[in-house]
């Protein structure tokens, strides 16, 4: 075993009185504190596959040792991830990287670790060594019928997988695009994509969602074909009431205004979900909270104003992902620092005063609004979070935990040190 119950219990006896302290201290600051920490507990966020070995850079790859084999050895990462934080308790994954064997036994193993089958992700910006069609010039686009045939094939192929895992939803990213003006005719591209996901929408199980990412650019780098929130939403509201919108936070351009996107998705009942990540430049696919933590919080600020307002489930009515991969650190702590990230953008949202600021909003209070926005944010939430990891049966310092028990050196002791993970 490369960590038991009792190494994060001891660690978290250690921690406990000064943890106490703290917990104290802001319960005493807010008065929600209760009822934000049962929030924080419901709330999970799925881990996806491609995200347990280093990558993320079409250079170099360096990877540090022990990193996942195979799918079982991902759903044990993330089992150990799940049980660290006791909030990644999900897992995303991409076909056909992940393909399973045998469906029931990734299925158990999958259940005893505490997981579910998030979106499955299908495949259709490489080409695999048994393909008969290339991809090089787009999947649901291109202007051979075959081609487009082969990629809806494949994404019915995905559905099958996730039906046998339990999933409920199919997520469609597709590189379809152009690189040079003239190379493609948009209005056609753009038909024969939408009759594409038609096909795949209607091989949709009726309790099942039809996530569609859009892009601004890359690996094309003049038009991408789902190439921003209008287009995908143009496609979505197209196909029906089982499609959505996904949103990738790397996925605009320079500057664009997330949380108004975000906002006006969830109005029209369109947004799926997120791929959670940061970024200074493009699609850079840091760790979550990196570089933009106040655009973080401003984004779920607009997602629990925007989720009541409509009753819904802050758990379970959106879909919650990573989508973050690099070369530098260890991808099991990086994705740690990502969950925690993620945690308290949603707690700062959850103890923002709602009621002051439909006031100052409605009085034109500019200044109000902006003490009230930065007063939730630069709130220290952290022991909230830490209490509900510690309820839920986590640690309360999960990377101290995850250094200290010595994981990575472990999981090289056990797998080698000179494995990767498949993934980009
Ligand atoms: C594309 O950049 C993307 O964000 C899509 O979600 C892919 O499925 C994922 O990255 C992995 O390449
Ligand atoms: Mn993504
Ligand atoms: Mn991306």
């Amino acid at each position: 075993m490369i960590l038991g119950k009792e190494q994060i219990e001891d660690s978290n006896q250690e921690n406990l009185s000064r943890h106490k302290k703290n917990h104290e201290f802001i319960s005493d600051q807010i008065n929600n504190a209760e009822e934000v920490i049962k929030k924080l507990i419901d709330f999970q966020v799925a881990i996806p596959s491609w995200a347990l070995g280093t990558g993320g850079t079409r250079f170099g790859r360096f990877p540090g040792g022990g990193e996942p084999r195979s799918l079982e050895e991902k759903i044990e990462d993330i089992g150990l991830l799940h049980a660290l934080n006791g909030s990644s308790g999900a897992i995303s994954l991409h076909i056909p990287w992940d393909i399973p064997e045998d469906s029931d036994v990734i299925k158990n193993l999958a259940a005893q670790h505490g997981l579910r089958f998030d979106a499955m992700n299908s495949n259709t910006f490489q080409d695999q060594p048994d393909q008969k069609l290339s991809y090089k010039f787009g999947s649901m686009q291109h202007v051979d019928k075959a081609v487009r045939k082969q990629a809806v094939d494949h994404n019915i192929e995905v559905i099958k997988y996730g039906k046998e895992l339990g999933s409920k939803s199919l997520t469609v990213w597709l590189s379809d695009g152009s690189t040079f003006p003239g190379q493609l005719n948009f209005r056609k591209a753009f038909l024969n994509t939408l009759e594409s996901l038609r096909e795949v929408y209607a091989a949709l199980p009726p309790d099942w969602k039809m996530f569609v990412e859009y892009k601004a650019y890359e690996p094309n780098f003049y038009s991408t074909t789902v190439g921003d929130w209008g287009q995908s939403l143009l496609y979505t509201s197209k196909l029906g009431p089982q499609a959505y919108t996904l949103v990738d936070l790397g996925h605009h351009l320079p500057n664009a205004n997330i949380e108004q996107i975000v906002a006006l998705l969830l109005m029209e009942g369109k947004l799926a979900g997120f791929h959670f990540n940061d970024s200074k430049y493009g699609d850079d696919d840091l760790t979550v909270g990196s570089i933009k933590p106040y655009q973080l919080f401003l984004i779920f600020n607009e997602l629990v104003e925007g989720m009541d307002a409509r009753n819904m489930n802050h758990a379970n009515d959106l879909a919650w992902m990573i989508d973050a991969s690099h070369n530098v650190k260890d991808p099991l702590e990086d994705l740690l620092q990502s969950v925690e990230a993620i945690m308290i953008a949603y707690a700062q949202s959850l103890i923002l005063e709602r009621k002051k600021l439909v006031e100052a909003q409605n009085n034109n209070d500019v200044v109000t609004a902006q003490e009230i926005l930065q007063k939730a944010f630069r709130t220290d939430v952290r022991a909230i979070v830490a209490e509900a990891r510690l309820r839920a049966g986590g640690a309360l310092n999960p990377l101290s935990v995850f250094r200290n028990e010595k994981v990575r050196e472990n999981l090289i002791k056990e797998r080698g040190s000179k494995t990767t993970a498949t993934g980009l």
